[in-house]
């Protein structure tokens, strides 16, 4: 039996209400499958300032550091919306990918059979969809100096963020897409705006250069960012893997997320560089945040946070089985009826958050064979 060291941050908003649920699913996990997880927890995001100050503390980035992988679930809140910027609760989650290296957001938008017609768009359209979109996390505009706030000499006040790539950056992420795409459909689309952009130039360039020299077997594909989003709603299933940079890569996502019925449907990876003790850094989370409008009201989806459990168990874990039986559970529970009120139709059943959540337990129960 092994024994898994987990660091569980289930953060502000919905955060804990929906990780409550991934909590049934590992108990069950312990109660029935050869599996003892090490659980600890921490506060991160506006529950870490209320409590001491700052959005994460040094000690749970070292303990994210030790842990076998990080459990997230989302960090923001209204009532911080005057901080400076470096102790916004959105800070938590930030640093963890930056003092990780959790450089490679691994997000799938696979459209479960039951919820075809929950799309806005027809089901038609979105039937069978299955992408991944790869999303550069540590880099980009996001993190690329000078930034900041300046006063101008005639009092005039301007922002400043700086979009930049180098070679290492945008050749690691392209290699991870690439990976994928051979255990998949073997195409990746890359994602930039090389026509005004010089970081979008190198970016096509490097990614280019790349699949010459050691992917040429997999197909590969350009697009510029404004008509990628325009192509996911027109036709999405033309994607396979999508690999794009930081701010692209999270509002495509976003958007994706919609073709598959709800944004409290999608999980996530983020992955690091594999060390030479062969460990590699991981952290998972629901793609949403931490949904002020509707906290503390039982009615969130679980479903992405259970499902970033999945991805968890599958690639940090190597339980390919137990992450199996997690979206079995999911898509047999979708099948019956039931929605949270995200993914509400007509003659559907509409019920909480823990409902939801002790539905696909139960259906876990009856795969348990
Ligand atoms: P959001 O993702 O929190 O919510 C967007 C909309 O989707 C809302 O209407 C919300 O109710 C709905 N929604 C999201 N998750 C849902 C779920 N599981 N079930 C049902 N409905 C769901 O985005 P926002 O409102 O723009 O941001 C709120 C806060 O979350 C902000 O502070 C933002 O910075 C933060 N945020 C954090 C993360 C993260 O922790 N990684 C990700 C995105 C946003
Ligand atoms: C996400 C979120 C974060 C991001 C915010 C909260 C910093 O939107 O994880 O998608 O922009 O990366
Ligand atoms: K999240
Ligand atoms: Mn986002």
């Amino acid at each position: 039996m092994s024994i898994k060291k987990l660091l569980v941050l289930p953060g502000d908003g919905i955060g804990p209400e929906v990780m409550r649920e991934v909590a049934r699913v590992a108990a069950w996990l312990s109660r029935r499958r050869d599996i003892t997880f090490d659980i600890s927890e921490d506060l991160v995001g506006g529950a870490s300032l209320a409590e001491y100050g700052v959005p994460i503390r040094e000690e749970v980035i070292q303990k994210a550091r030790e842990a076998d992988a990080v459990l997230f679930g989302s960090v923001g809140d209204p009532k911080w919306a005057h901080v400076g910027f470096d102790k916004r609760p959105e800070v938590a989650i930030l640093k963890l990918r930056q003092e990780l290296g959790l450089f490679a957001n691994l997000r799938p938008a696979k459209v479960f059979d039951a919820l075809a017609d929950a799309s806005t768009l027809k089901p038609e359209i979105v039937r069978g969809l299955d992408i991944m979109i790869v999303r550069e996390t540590v880099g980009g505009i996001y993190f690329g100096e000078p930034r900041g706030i300046e006063t101008l000499r005639d009092g005039e006040r301007r922002g400043i963020n700086t979009e930049v790539y180098t070679t290492r950056e945008i050749e690691r992420v392209a290699r991870v897409a690439f990976d994928l795409a051979r255990k998949r459909q073997n195409s990746v689309c890359s994602v930039e705006k090389c026509n005004v952009m010089e970081s979008g130039l190198l970016w096509k360039e490097v990614v280019t250069d790349l699949h010459a020299r050691e992917y040429a077997d997999v197909t590969l594909s350009h697009m510029l960012a404004d008509n990628c989003a325009m192509q996911l709603v027109r036709n999405p299933r033309q994607f396979d893997v999508i690999v794009t940079g930081n701010l692209f890569g999270d509002i495509l996502s976003d958007l994706a997320s919609m073709l598959t019925g709800s944004l409290g449907m999608l999980p996530s990876a983020t992955l690091g560089a594999v060390h030479s003790d062969g460990r590699r850094p991981a952290l998972y989370e629901p793609i949403h945040g931490s949904a002020p409008d509707i906290a503390g009201r039982g009615i969130a989806n679980p479903i992405a946070q259970i499902l970033s459990f999945g991805m968890l168990l599958r690639y940090s874990f190597g339980m390919q089985t137990e992450a199996d039986m997690i979206e079995s559970a999911v898509s047999a529970v979708l099948a019956t009826g039931l929605r949270t009120a995200d993914i509400m139709s007509e003659g559907m059943a509409r019920v909480g958050t823990d409902v939801m959540g002790e539905a696909i337990v139960r259906e876990l129960d009856k795969l348990q064979v």
